[in-house]
Parts: C-alpha cells; structure tokens; sequence
C-alpha cells in the first residue's frame, strides 16, 4: 500500500490525492495505521488474513441475492467460537468498497437478530468487484477484521 508523504507535503497534496483517488486519504491512512499496529502486535493474536488460530471466531457469511445485483443486498453473518457456540454481544461495521476513483464506500451496521446471528441491509450502487469489510468488536474488546470479495454485482 502506498504511504502518504504527509510530513513532506503539505495539506494541500493530500487533499488533491484524496480527490484524485474518490477514497479518503485519512480513512485509508487509518486503515495503514490499523495495519501498522496489528503488525506490531503479537503476529499469532494478529487480525487480518492469517489462518484462523485456535482462539478465533469462526464467520461464515451469505450474501441476498445471490448472485448479487445493483440494489439492495442484506449480509447474515453467523460468528462461533471454536467450540462451535454462537459468539454473541459482537459489533458489527460493514464498510462496502470498490477499487476504482470516484466512489464512496458503503456503510452499515449489522444487528444481531438471534444469538451469533447478525443481519445488516446495504445496497450496491453500481455493478462491478466489490470488497466488503468487516469491523468487529467482540463482548471482551477485541477486535477482529474481516474482508471478502463480492466479484461481479450485476447490473439491475
Ligand atoms: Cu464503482
């Protein structure tokens, strides 16, 4: 990932950048300095990406509709600890994303609808590979980040 010059240039630059990219510069900054951070940590209680270790949340996500179409979509999300129980009481964010400039990310909330089970509705503004993250923080604190792809919303 690219790493903003934010000392050398001034404010200006980045704001450019941040137009030019149609992604805020500081959000993608905070998502480097999360990453920073995780990296910093202990790599075996780290987030992201590595293989699930013993004590992590098993998540198993569905998409509706599925295929997905531009419109409104809705994404259950099932999280069990490695016994198999549900994980309940976690907060989830869900930040929708294209790669491309001139798109804003799409945001919501998953509410949990019975025990480990969380429901959040979202809709896709435009066809095309999508990234949906999730953010989430467990009923201990801790937080865990997930991302999956959603290739090919079709057009409506
Ligand atoms: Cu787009």
């Amino acid at each position: 990932m690219e790493i903003w010059p934010a000392r050398a240039n001034g404010d200006g630059t980045i704001r450019r950048r941040q137009l030019s990219r149609g992604v805020s510069a500081r959000r993608l900054t905070q998502h480097w300095l999360a990453g920073l951070a995780c990296a910093a940590a202990l790599f075996a209680t780290c987030c992201t990406r590595l293989p699930d270790s013993p004590d992590s949340v098993a998540i198993e996500q569905t998409l509706t509709p599925e295929p997905a179409r531009v419109g409104p979509a809705s994404i259950t999300l099932r999280l069990t600890d490695p016994g198999g129980k549900p994980v309940t009481g976690a907060k989830i964010a869900l930040e929708a994303d294209m790669s491309h400039a001139g798109m804003s990310p799409e945001f919501a909330d998953a509410k949990e609808s019975e025990p480990g089970r969380y429901l959040a509705h979202f809709e896709f503004p435009m066809a095309g590979d999508w990234v949906v993250l999730l953010h989430m923080t467990l009923p201990g604190g801790k937080k865990l980040e997930r991302q999956f792809d959603v290739k090919g919303v079709r057009p409506n």
